[in-house]
């Protein structure tokens, strides 16, 4: 049994209840428990021009091999709707794989720790609510590390779901 913690994040077609929809579907994957939500936090799009994102955390237990696991979130984000029409387009849920254990993965399909979390507010922040801030990435940082060199910026905390 592995933590794994998941981002999510949407910015089309209501942002808010397409987690909730995603949320759902976790609790029903196989070898797995769903352990946490985070709430929601909306913040404006890395790229300019689109809609702003809901972005939250789940931390889920599983037995899940890494592929599997990424298999069902694939086919969770296309049951609700995503069109990889270019790369970091609109979309309505982005389902990542942000920690698997402590495991560093480099796959083609596959590369966890997810690229870019560390420096990522609407990752780090509802990350923090569920993980302990002595949690250690691979390159030897904590979160609480990452937190510091983190502004709390553009980020708008909602309650949650
Ligand atoms: N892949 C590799 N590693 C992973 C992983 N750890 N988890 C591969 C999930 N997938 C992983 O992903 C492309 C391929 O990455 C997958 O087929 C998988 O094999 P994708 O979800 O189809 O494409 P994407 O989402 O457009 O790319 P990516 O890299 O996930 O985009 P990002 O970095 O998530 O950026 N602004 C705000 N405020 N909030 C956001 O959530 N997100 C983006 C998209 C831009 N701006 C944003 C947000
Ligand atoms: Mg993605």
């Amino acid at each position: 049994m592995e933590r794994i913690y998941i981002g999510m994040g949407s910015n089309l077609a209501d942002p808010a209840e397409q987690l909730r929809s995603a949320v759902d579907s976790l609790t029903q994957l196989p070898s797995t428990a769903l352990v946490g939500v985070s709430a929601f936090y909306q913040s404006d799009s890395l790229l300019p021009g689109q809609p702003r994102y809901t972005n939250a955390v789940a931390a889920l237990d599983s037995t899940l091999a890494p592929l599997e696991l990424l298999d069902a979130l694939q086919s969770i984000e296309n049951g609700q709707g995503r069109e990889r029409l270019e790369r970091w387009g609109p979309r309505t849920l982005d389902l990542d794989i942000l920690l698997f254990g402590d495991r560093l993965i480099d796959e083609p399909r596959l590369k966890v720790p997810h690229y870019h979390m560390q420096e990522r507010a609407f990752v780090l922040y509802p990350l923090a609510e569920l993980a302990p801030e002595d949690l250690r990435l691979a390159d030897g940082r904590t979160l609480a590390d990452l937190l510091a060199a983190c502004p709390f910026v553009g980020l708008e905390r909602l309650s949650h779901a």
